[in-house]
């Protein structure tokens, strides 16, 4: 085992949070090494490059505030980002920052352990190098862990395997193929209408319907970017004071613009909300009468229903925006079987991440394309040939795992922690998450986590999330630094009282409610504990926290 000279810090994953926290650490006269699994920077970006994948948040928001020079020289060419253009945009940050000469990429962080004698960490690496830093950031993402569930047969299948969350860098070329999807979240519900155009057939293993709504799929305009840019401080404010971390800001001059030169695209070109706010308007669904609810989703579309107040909070609103939405899908579906299995009936809108789609019903409409409905019976097995269900063989040339992520705790405990005493991380959360603000951990002094369970990370702007954790950990490594200090982690006391303040205001939302099986709660993993990982009370509310744990030198906090 080689060992690496010491550094300040050690930064685990090249992501938007490894590379920002690079750029601050960096500031505050940090020495930083990263080690990075892929090639190159990007995280969720660069791997996630599936046919049709695009972030669910407008790109004038989803992006960084740090630097004012960056907001104003980098042009989004559409509204909601495709993959590539975040990735190109992550690219141009590295290359500009010269973040780079800080990353060791193509290395995989396989150990992560305190060293109590030399009050720091050792971290291995599968090159089989030591390193060594008295701070660790794990800024592992939330999505990074690809779920490939364990299916019987499973790697037996002698055609082309692939998975949305590790899309091969090169073309797939799928003219002429008979391709298999298994899942409907998010990742497949972006991939099959860009499969089923590419693709001979498409078989679509459903085992869940969705709730999926159109996406806003407008080219960007000159004059609504330059009018973001023209007001990015006070756009960044009002993200700080918004639940999603989303501005909402709305470009007025350019819409007036637009309409005097009637332009009838330019109010749709106003981005809607960000993804974290699809969760009601002011308005309330039982207000209107049945036959003006109807003739709201006809004349504005699937997307009202996610504009109502009441759908979030209220059970019977709920059922009520469910089966309009339901009545939508068998309108837009030609079939009336395959229409009746994607209509969601077993939970409600709001418990799961709103999916955004382009064309997603429409694409049962294709001749190429059949739904295969996993409700009354789910895959017995994958064969080298394709895939079984029930009688039914299904023979394929390509199988497509949309089949998600082991979300928010399932890099960290991948990672091999442990921490004093040698107690290790897996054991800690054998029930569920527990940490402090999301930040650290009880036991595990100096281990910092970007975005962690307890935090809002997933609810909010993951860029205006990011920001706010690495620009607290800088603060407090200084803090740490200028007062002689050694150590810092939370005490028992803080960390049982946040995790069970993130619990109750979870509690009584649709996300947590008992018909509700979504990845927030680890529910697609077998044997996860069911624990709502994100803090869902908004994140002004949580960063107004952590500046008064700060404000009161760091309460919750132990030093040595
Ligand atoms: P998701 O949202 O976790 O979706 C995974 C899909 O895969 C979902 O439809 C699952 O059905 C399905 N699945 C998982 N295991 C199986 C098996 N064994 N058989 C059949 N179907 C299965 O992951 P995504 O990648 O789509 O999205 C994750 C997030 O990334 C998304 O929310 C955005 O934030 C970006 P299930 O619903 O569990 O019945």
């Amino acid at each position: 085992m080689r060992e690496s000279p010491p550094v300040d810090v050690i930064v685990v994953g090249a992501g938007f949070a490894g590379m920002y926290a690079i750029h601050r650490f960096r500031e505050l006269g940090l020495n930083v090494q990263v080690f990075e699994a892929g090639s190159d920077v990007g995280g969720t970006w660069y791997w996630n490059r599936y046919p049709g994948a695009r972030c669910d948040v407008p790109s004038l928001e989803y992006s960084f505030g740090f630097s004012e020079e960056l907001e104003q020289e980098w042009d989004w060419p559409e509204v909601f980002s495709a993959q590539p253009d975040i990735l190109r945009y992550a690219n141009h940050i590295a290359d500009k920052f010269k973040l780079r000469e800080h990353i060791t990429f193509n290395t995989r962080v396989i150990s992560v352990t305190w060293d109590e004698a030399t009050r720091g960490w050792e971290i291995t690496t599968d090159d089989n190098e030591t390193h060594r830093a008295p701070f660790c950031v794990m800024a592992t993402g939330c999505l990074s862990v690809p779920n490939k569930p364990g299916i019987p047969g499973a790697d037996t299948f002698a055609g082309l395997e692939l998975h949305t969350g590790l899309w091969p860098h090169e073309d797939v070329d799928l003219t002429g193929k008979r391709v298999g999807i298994i899942g409907t979240g998010s990742s497949g519900v972006q991939a099959i209408p860009e499969l089923a155009r590419q693709a001979e057939t498409l078989h679509v293993f459903q085992r869940t319907p969705v709730y999926t709504v159109p996406a806003n799929r407008k080219a960007m305009r000159d004059a609504v970017q330059q009018e973001f840019k023209d007001n990015y401080r006070a756009i960044r404010d009002m993200q700080q004071s918004n639940a999603g971390g989303v501005s909402n800001f709305r470009p007025v001059k350019s819409v007036q613009r637009a309409a005097a030169d009637t332009d009838p695209g330019a109010i749709a070109d106003v981005p809607p909300d960000g993804q974290p706010n699809f969760r009601g308007g002011n308005n309330n669904i039982k207000d209107l009468s049945p036959a003006e609810r109807r003739q709201r989703v006809i004349e504005r579309g699937l997307n009202e229903l996610l504009n109502f107040r009441d759908v979030y909070t209220d059970p019977e609103a709920n059922d009520i925006a469910n089966e309009l939405f339901r009545n939508a899908v068998r309108y837009m579906v030609k079939d009336p079987e395959t229409a009746e299995s994607l209509c969601p009936k077993d939970y409600g809108i709001g418990c799961k991440r709103q999916v955004l789609d382009r064309d997603y019903y429409d694409t049962f409409n294709r001749d190429n394309v059949t739904l295969v409905d996993l409700e009354q019976e789910s895959i017995r097995e994958i064969t080298p040939t394709g895939v079984q269900v029930g009688d039914e063989h299904y023979d394929l040339d390509v199988l497509v795992y949309a089949t998600g992520f082991d979300a928010m705790t399932g890099a960290l405990l991948k990672a091999n922690v442990s921490g004093r005493g040698g107690h290790t991380l897996n054991e800690k959360w054998e029930h569920g998450p527990v940490a402090y603000l999301g930040l650290q951990m009880q036991g595990f002094p100096n281990l910092f986590t970007v975005t962690g369970p307890g935090s809002p990370s997933v609810l909010c702007n993951m860029l205006v999330a990011i920001e706010q954790h690495v620009n607290w950990i800088g603060d407090a490594i200084t803090y740490l630094r200028d007062n002689g200090l050694a150590t810092m982690e939370p005490t028992a006391a803080a960390e049982t009282e946040w995790v069970a303040h993130v619990n109750e205001v979870a509690e009584g939302t649709m996300y947590t409610a008992p018909s509700c099986n979504s990845w927030y709660l680890g529910a697609n993993i077998p044997g996860k504990p069911r624990i709502f990982m994100p803090y869902v009370g908004g994140y002004p509310r949580y960063r107004e926290r952590c500046e008064q744990v700060v404000a009161n030198s760091y309460e919750g906090f132990q030093f040595t």
